[in-house]
């Protein structure tokens, strides 16, 4: 049958920061396939498909409907044959075979379980694999593994942080670290980033942003929040890194490399009784030991930093990937969580919001709830 391409007239832009994309994905049968078989080619250190997959997931997401027929994406960029062949499959078959083969895979089992723990990247679940191991136990099992401090927790706490905190958990754990922060300084400032401040209903952690109004009072402030987590008895796990910002350098080149914010990687003991006092829910007894562990990330940029810190920690990592991309190849600048760079003009370009920033790029603003890419 005829089938009309309902993104004909759209012009999809081949970068996420051109695009909007809200949590509503109307192609999540399509997308949830592209992106195990990104995470497979990431396995496989395949970095080209690997971002192929991502790419191609991502425009998926932007669409304002459900693909129904292979002439409906005609014209959308990022679309490489591999991605028409896979949605080929899942048009006709209402099941992709190359998903299939990847999931039935041992390896690719093994691998995803083992870094599904906190602190267990690939490299160390691919060591683990080609000893032989194949399950959590085998590994808590194994004499000869040393597992370091944070994948120790990661093992303590899996069943807590594997499972995915809600929207009104993050806004206890906001309020909770809103107190402490404002405890020990009344005008620090607080704000929530990451999955959740774009909207999302459920993420794997609770991101947050620390600063102080004024240039430099920011430091020493995380450790003292830590400190006074810890005497609150809700401190199971903290990972601190210290600042290393070096202002003379350009901005990094990579996107997967780390910014030099002082941060932590947190644990944290969240009691049930705190949400159901803010959200009026009764408890049910048999159910819960009445807390669960939460994961948290605390970053503190000094406040000239913090719109670019702001940026970079809202994600999505796509969003994030191609508002780079973009800044170098089209603008020639370069862009990461700590700054914009004009390589033409030789100078860093100020801003105090993320507004600012899109405006240096000569971007529309998109919100936050759009960045989903
Ligand atoms: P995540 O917390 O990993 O992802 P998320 O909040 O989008 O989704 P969820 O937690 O629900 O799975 O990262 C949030 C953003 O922070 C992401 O865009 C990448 C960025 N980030 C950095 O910039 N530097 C870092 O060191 C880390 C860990 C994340
Ligand atoms: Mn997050
Ligand atoms: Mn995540
Ligand atoms: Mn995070």
């Amino acid at each position: 049958t005829e089938c009309s391409p309902p993104t004909a007239d759209a012009n999809v832009s081949q970068y996420a920061c051109l695009r909007r994309t809200t949590t509503e994905n109307h192609n999540k049968i399509f997308t949830d396939v592209l992106e195990e078989l990104a995470e497979n080619s990431e396995f496989n250190e395949s970095k080209g498909p690997c971002l192929a997959f991502r790419r191609a997931a991502s425009v998926l997401k932007s669409l304002p409907s459900a693909v129904h027929c292979l002439g409906a994406i005609q014209g959308l960029p990022c679309l490489g044959e591999h991605t028409k062949a896979v949605m080929e499959e899942i048009l006709i078959f209402g099941r992709s075979f190359k998903v299939e083969e990847v999931q039935s895979d041992e390896r690719y089992q093994a691998l995803k379980l083992f870094t599904s723990v906190f602190g267990v990247g690939p490299k160390t679940a691919e060591k683990w694999y080609r000893r032989g191991l194949r399950s959590l136990k085998e590994i808590l099992a194994e004499p000869n593994i040393q597992l370091n401090r944070m994948q120790r927790a990661g093992f303590l706490y899996y069943r807590d942080i594997s499972k995915a905190v809600s929207k009104t958990e993050a806004k206890a754990l906001r309020s909770i670290i809103e107190e402490t922060a404002h405890w020990i300084a009344p005008d620090s400032i607080l704000a929530l980033t990451g999955g959740f401040r774009r909207g999302k209903e459920y993420g794997h952690d609770v991101d947050f942003l620390l600063t102080m109004p004024e240039m430099g009072k920011e430091e020493g402030l995380l450790l003292r929040v830590i400190d006074r987590l810890r005497d609150q008895g809700i401190l199971l796990y903290c990972e601190h890194q210290g600042s290393t910002v070096d202002m003379s350098k350009l901005p990094s080149r990579r996107f997967e490399a780390m910014d030099h914010f002082e941060k932590c990687f947190l644990i944290l003991r969240l009691e049930e009784g705190q949400m159901e006092r803010d959200e009026g829910l009764q408890k049910d007894p048999g159910e819960s030991r009445g807390w669960r562990a939460v994961r948290v990330d605390l970053v503190a940029p000094p406040v000239d930093r913090y719109a670019f810190a702001l940026l970079g920690w809202t994600g999505s990592r796509q969003f994030e990937r191609d508002l780079r991309r973009f800044a170098r190849k089209e603008r020639g600048m370069c862009l990461d969580n700590h700054a914009l760079y004009d390589k033409t003009k030789k100078l860093f370009l100020p801003a105090t919001s993320e507004e600012d920033i899109f405006a240096h790029l000569g971007l529309e603003y998109v919100e936050p709830w759009q960045r989903n890419a």
